[in-house]
């Protein structure tokens, strides 16, 4: 059987060896006798980041050879998951390291097991800005990211007694092999004081610093010697913080709070499409970039290696030199940042400053949803960062003169346009982000061409209309690297066999599979595949929450964020209803189910918490029923992240996915599922309107209202009460949840839910309820005819060439960032 990891040469191995027992012996200071697993792991973390550092140096070398335009992905969030695994096969040395560990007598699996997740995102946005830096690296673009080093990441899901609990993610405790402290190049950031104008100029003063501490982590792209860099920020306070204090004699004191500005990068505000309005959060957001651009400036001016003197002065050639794409508005305070980096330090004019400012940025919108669009008070930013705020003003005011020129006397339309908010209720008025964003950059886009659209339709109208050629669409993607050739190893092999390896960097490549839609022999390894990966999942299952389940099942999986407009309520409601009826029909013929759900919820979002109880109670009672065997089985999986989602995906018989329409902006998850051969179920909504283009609506379960469906329902007035009526099933199952079936101990505990789903339904469960229903009938009915079911995850598999982040990142390079031609690889 041929297999992509490759083979290991012996001498290779030996190498490996020794450079393992070195590191166990000089980085680690153990012999075998005390070693632990954990040491072992960080030795063989050591001799793998070998292989990394001279690829890194001579990458980054060669960027200031040929002095190529850099881009910079900003972003809050990266969700990079481990990094062990991903590094040896993007080095091609994974079938070595195994080798040379087994001959050593270890495990390479368990020592994998080891390593942390870097949980530095919350789900779909932080994890796209870890696809796209895989991309970028394996397309050779001169990129960095750069982001916030959390000292705790998206904290830990625990179950207890059915509820969700949270616990700090301490994953630097044991320390981070991948990561490399720059202290030399450490930078100041401000905050809060005052601005003085001084003969005409405006200057920031009595201002408090902290410190921007850079940590860099390589990002290798696949088998081509090129390794960028994500540069992750820390917060260090200044040595005479608090220098009134020393004199008060306070020593003590003062010391201890320097943790005041050490916490700017304390922890990662778990929230996923939601905005709170912290004043920390935008501290964190200003500090990425105050630290950021203070770099690129630097890079910029130096553009000759080992130079830290300015051999570039002129900005005008800034654009030609630099992208900043900015991910969802949460670095947007860059854009005022730049402006007075540009006007008040560099000398530099407002207008110049403006055209290299639009030029420079670009944006993208990751969201519809109207809560999680970033608003900040204005008397927040006035306190924290008065400068910004008055380049913010002037922004406006000149924005506000091109509208009244372009349409005059139109106040409505520059009420609704601007930049700043009119006063609400209590008096506050609020900077609306976006807008600065739109502004500002001269590119916009949506990550699915629905969601594209409806930002042209919609929310941004208005703008859209004023900067048509502004707005575009880049659908999201995946890396078929983490999400296949690591995630899935059996399917890769079986892949490779049939069309070589050429789809692991092109996957449209994959297409060729349809060759094979009718050779019974091919998709009885899908089907053999798919079962080996279930078989692995039901031991885990039953080592980790105790529950037998079915290999030969439908696995039926809903991972992602608890989230009302995802619908895992719509979901659950289905199981009851399956329960229903072994329980009214208990020898009922039906297919087995194992229904895996995981996902977190935001620590203060009741509904989220509320449904992870009823799924937990449905689970608890579900699977204690003898009636029901094995034909039902529910789990909800704790502390859903990205190497559980490793595991569970490439498992997953069907993907479920179904959101309101409108509400999902793309979604990524379905693309995963989809690459590994599961068959979706899902709504007119976010990506899975591509999805479905790709692979033929014969391929995929679609169900439920659309966009304009659900626009006509909401004009003429959505009463969920009206389709609660019709449906007896619907009827029971909310008597149910409201009577305390589930939760008899407590009966009146989830009555939020049964109350939501009566009287505020914003998300349509119960309009979309029968539709939902019938679709899953169908889903069950298709499995039981399992040829037909390959030959359709087949289609699945061999449509998703559109969803590699390849193709996104080539997108954005040429429409976006300027820049056609990438190095592909390096010398070795
Ligand atoms: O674009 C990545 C990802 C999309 O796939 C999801 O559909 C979308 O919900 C998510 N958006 C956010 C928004 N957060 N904020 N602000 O996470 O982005």
């Amino acid at each position: 059987q041929i297999s992509v990891r490759g083979i290991a040469q012996v001498e290779n191995v030996s190498n490996i060896k020794k450079a393992f027992n070195r590191h166990l012996h000089f980085s680690i200071i153990k012999d075998r006798n005390v070693a632990t697993d954990r040491d072992y792991y960080f030795a063989l973390a050591n001799t793998v980041r070998d292989h990394l550092v001279s690829r890194w140096i001579r990458t980054q070398q060669h960027y200031y050879d040929k002095d190529p335009k850099r881009v910079y992905y900003l972003s809050l969030e990266f969700y990079m998951g481990r990094t062990l695994s991903n590094t040896m096969m993007n080095l091609g040395i994974q079938a070595t390291v195994d080798e040379a560990l087994y001959q050593l007598g270890l495990d390479i699996e368990e020592l994998q097991e080891i390593e942390e997740d870097a949980g530095l995102g919350n789900g779909g946005l932080g994890r796209l800005a870890a696809c796209f830096l895989d991309s970028m690296a394996t397309l050779g673009i001169p990129a960095y990211g750069y982001g916030l080093r959390y000292e705790y990441g998206i904290f830990k899901q625990l179950i207890r007694d059915g509820w969700q609990i949270e616990e700090p993610d301490d994953w630097l405790r044991f320390g981070n092999p991948w990561e490399k402290a720059r202290p030399e190049y450490m930078l100041p950031v401000n905050f809060y004081g005052k601005v003085v104008k001084e003969e005409g100029k405006s200057k920031w003063i009595d201002t408090q610093v902290v410190f921007a501490m850079p940590y860099d982590t390589p990002v290798p792209g696949y088998k081509n010697n090129i390794v960028n860099t994500l540069r992750l920020w820390s917060a260090k306070a200044e040595n005479h913080f608090h220098l009134k204090f020393f004199n008060d004699g306070d020593y003590v004191q003062a010391v201890m709070d320097r943790n005041l500005s050490e916490n700017i990068t304390r922890v990662l505000y778990p929230n996923d499409n939601m905005f709170l309005g912290k004043e920390l959060r935008l501290k964190q957001q200003y500090f990425l970039v105050a630290a950021t651009l203070q770099d690129i400036i630097r890079r910029f001016k130096s553009s000759i290696y080992g130079n830290r003197e300015a051999v570039r002065i002129n900005f005008d050639t800034f654009p030609d030199k630099v992208a900043i794409q900015l991910n969802d508005t949460h670095p947007s305070i860059g854009i005022p940042e730049l402006i007075r980096l540009f006007v008040d330090v560099e000398g530099l004019s407002w207008d110049q400053a403006w055209d290299i400012c639009i030029k420079t940025y670009a944006y993208t919108n990751h969201t519809l949803l109207p809560e999680a669009l970033e608003r900040w008070p204005v008397s927040l930013m006035q306190n924290l960062l008065p400068r910004h705020l008055e380049i913010i003003y002037e922004i406006n005011q000149k924005f506000m003169n091109t509208i009244s020129d372009r349409f005059p006397g139109d106040f409505d339309r520059m009420r609704r346009m601007s930049i700043v908010e009119e006063a609400d209720q209590f008096g506050e008025k609020r900077i609306n982000m976006a807008h600065l964003c739109i502004v500002a950059s001269h590119a916009i886009n949506g990550v699915a061409a629905l969601h594209s659209d409806l930002l042209k339709s919609s929310t941004f109208r208005d703008f859209y209309e004023f900067y048509p050629d502004r707005f575009q669409n880049k659908t999201n993607g995946i890396t078929p690297r983490r999400w296949l050739l690591l995630s899935n190893p059996s399917l890769a092999d079986l892949i490779v066999e049939k069309i070589g390896e050429s789809w692991i960097t092109n996957l449209d490549e994959l297409q060729k599979l349809k060759e094979f839609a009718n050779d019974p022999g091919f998709l009885d390894s899908i089907r053999r595949v798919k079962l080996e990966n279930k078989q692995q999942v039901a031991q885990w299952l039953s080592d980790e929450y105790n529950v037998s389940v079915n290999a030969a099942s439908l696995f039926d999986v809903h991972v992602k964020r608890i989230h009302e407009y995802k619908r895992q309520l719509l979901n659950i409601i289905h199981v009851i209803a399956l329960y229903n009826r072994i329980k009214e029909n208990p020898n009922i013929d039906m297919v087995k189910r194992t229904v895996l759900y995981g996902g977190k919820a935001a620590p203060g979002y009741h509904m989220a918490k509320q449904i992870i109880r009823l799924i937990t109670a449905v689970a608890e009672q579900v699977n204690n029923d003898a009636i029901v065997g094995d034909r039902l089985k529910v789990i909800f999986l704790e502390n859903y992240r990205v190497s559980m989602a490793e595991k569970i995906i490439p498992a997953a018989d069907l993907s479920e996915q179904i959101s309101t329409a409108g509400t999902e902006a793309s979604g990524t998850g379905n693309m995963k599922f989809m690459l590994n051969g599961a068959l979706t179920i899902g709504t007119l909504d976010g990506a899975n309107v591509e999805m479905a283009e790709e692979m033929g609506d014969d391929n995929i379960f679609i169900f439920g209202m659309n966009v304009e469906e659900v626009e006509a329902l909401q004009k003429r007035g959505y009463s969920s009460q009206e389709f609660i009526n019709k449906s007896p099933v619907l009827k029971q199952i909310i008597e149910q949840i409201d009577g305390g079936m589930f939760t008899p101990e407590d009966p009146t505990q989830l009555q939020d839910l049964s109350n939501m789903l009566r009287h505020h339904d914003r998300f349509m469960v119960c309009a979309d309820f029968d539709a939902f229903i019938e679709a899953q009938d169908k889903v069950a009915d298709t499995f039981r005819d399992q040829e037909k079911w390959s030959r359709m995850a087949l289609y699945n598999i061999a449509s998703t060439g559109k969803f590699s982040t390849d193709r996104t990142i080539a997108e954005y390079a040429r429409e976006i960032w300027g820049i056609d031609q990438f190095e592909s690889s390096l010398p070795a």
